[in-house]
């Protein structure tokens, strides 16, 4: 069997996608998410300049050998676009595995673990009434888990606001833009929105909440150690963890879960944090940490620590990307949450799937391979459109993280 066709498609149906199709002599296609939001065309010239040359005359079956292949060949490991690129080269090459056995992909790698997967659905509002009223209807929606996002007083566009009824989109615009941050204000009021939140709704339905590499790890010590009475799921991305040794202050000091890895592309971004215990839940997934066969190496290092998944899954991730994590996050056996945040109907038309939600839980569908399809007609009609995610600066100007 050989790989005859790879192409990237690159289409905006609310938000920019970069989406790898693979076909081969057989006929059976497959397709791969290798979106990085804001830097989407790097990853697809990293593709059609680099890998698609590489891949034309491939068996498709040897997908260990060509991830292999695709990470010690380019000389140059690890990092954001070639971790993407091999992502949905992996992605793909899983989908044409699954349709050529005639099995969903969950089968491919063990069979089921769980009947559904736990997600968590984002609510945000501008101040402290309007969030607590949005957690309100995430529970009418039947959410079980809630990550709450707040406008704080005197914090100009606080990270996790959405704009109107809009689905929350950080990269708004063509070039990045500046936004305020402000440690203290944010400290003071985010142990009041969590009190708030279990003083109106109770301890039934879990609670995330995203800090977004905001704090040193002293202040991240302090935020958890406050969280405490309030039992959240996870608070995320405490402090950068370029640092891994970081983490090791916040855990000494609270009993907060903690969660990380969003941003990590390879199991050596997580080794320490892992193998030391630090955190609670990997946050690696599908797209942008090496496809599925390198996921999986990244989760089975954590199930040695009883540390679990808990797979990003914002907008930027596309529906190929969500499809084939809920296949991995029905097959892991140390799954612990799956991060949902709905696409819009733009985005669900572009990517036909067979997955759904259901009561708080996602189904991955039974149909072969990943089960997520895409319409390249209805793809054309929505041409790439620049945007940037945000800078953040403190008030004194000094640029902070976003
Ligand atoms: O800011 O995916 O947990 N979710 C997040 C996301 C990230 C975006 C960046 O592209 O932190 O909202
Ligand atoms: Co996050």
């Amino acid at each position: 069997m050989k790989i005859t066709s790879a192409r990237v498609i690159v289409t905006c149906p609310g938000r920019n996608f970069v989406t790898l199709k693979i076909g081969t002599d057989e006929g059976v296609t497959g397709i791969g998410d290798a979106t990085l939001n804001g830097r989407e065309l790097s990853v697809a010239s990293y593709l059609t300049d680099h890998v698609i040359p590489c891949l034309i005359g491939m068996d498709p079956q040897r997908i260990e050998d060509i991830w292999q292949y695709l990470y010690r060949g380019a000389y140059w490991r690890r990092g954001p676009v070639t971790m993407s690129a091999i992502a949905a080269v992996d992605t793909a090459l899983w989908d044409i595995k699954g349709k050529m056995a005639g099995m969903p992909l969950y089968q491919l790698l063990g069979g089921r673990s769980r009947d559904r997967v736990l997600v968590y659905g984002h609510a945000n509002g501008r101040d402290l009434k309007e969030t607590v009223d949005a957690v309100g209807k995430y529970i009418d929606m039947g959410y079980k888990a809630i990550r709450a996002q707040s406008g704080i007083p005197g914090i100009d566009k606080a990270y996790g606001v959405g704009r109107g009824d809009m689905h929350y989109e950080p990269a708004d615009a063509r070039l990045p833009t500046n936004t305020v941050w402000d440690t203290p204000k944010y400290l003071n009021f985010t142990p009041r929105l969590f009190e708030k939140l279990r003083d109106t709704y109770g301890y039934e339905r879990e609670l995330l909440h995203d800090v977004h590499h905001r704090l040193t790890p002293n202040e991240a010590a302090q935020l958890g150690k406050a969280l405490e009475p309030f039992r959240l799921f996870w608070m995320e991305d405490a402090t950068p963890a370029e640092n891994q040794e970081a983490f090791r202050h916040i855990r000494r000091h609270t009993t907060t879960p903690l969660a990380v890895g969003e941003v990590f592309n390879t199991i050596w971004d997580c080794k320490q944090l892992i193998e030391e215990q630090l955190i609670d839940y990997i946050r690696c997934t599908v797209v942008h940490a090496g496809g599925i066969t390198h996921l999986r190496r990244i989760a089975d290092l954590a199930a040695l620590y009883q540390v679990r998944t808990g797979s990003h899954g914002a907008t930027d991730n596309s529906p190929v990307c969500m499809g084939a994590a809920l296949h991995f996050d029905t097959w892991v056996p140390n799954f612990g949450i799956q991060e949902y945040m709905r696409h819009t109907e733009e985005t669900d038309a572009v990517f036909p799937h067979d997955y759904r939600f259901d009561d708080g839980f996602l189904h991955c569908g039974e149909a072969p391979g990943h089960g997520v399809e895409i319409d390249e007609k209805l793809a054309a009609k929505y041409p790439y459109d620049p945007a940037c995610l945000p800078v953040a600066r403190l008030e004194d100007g000094t640029l902070w993280n976003w």
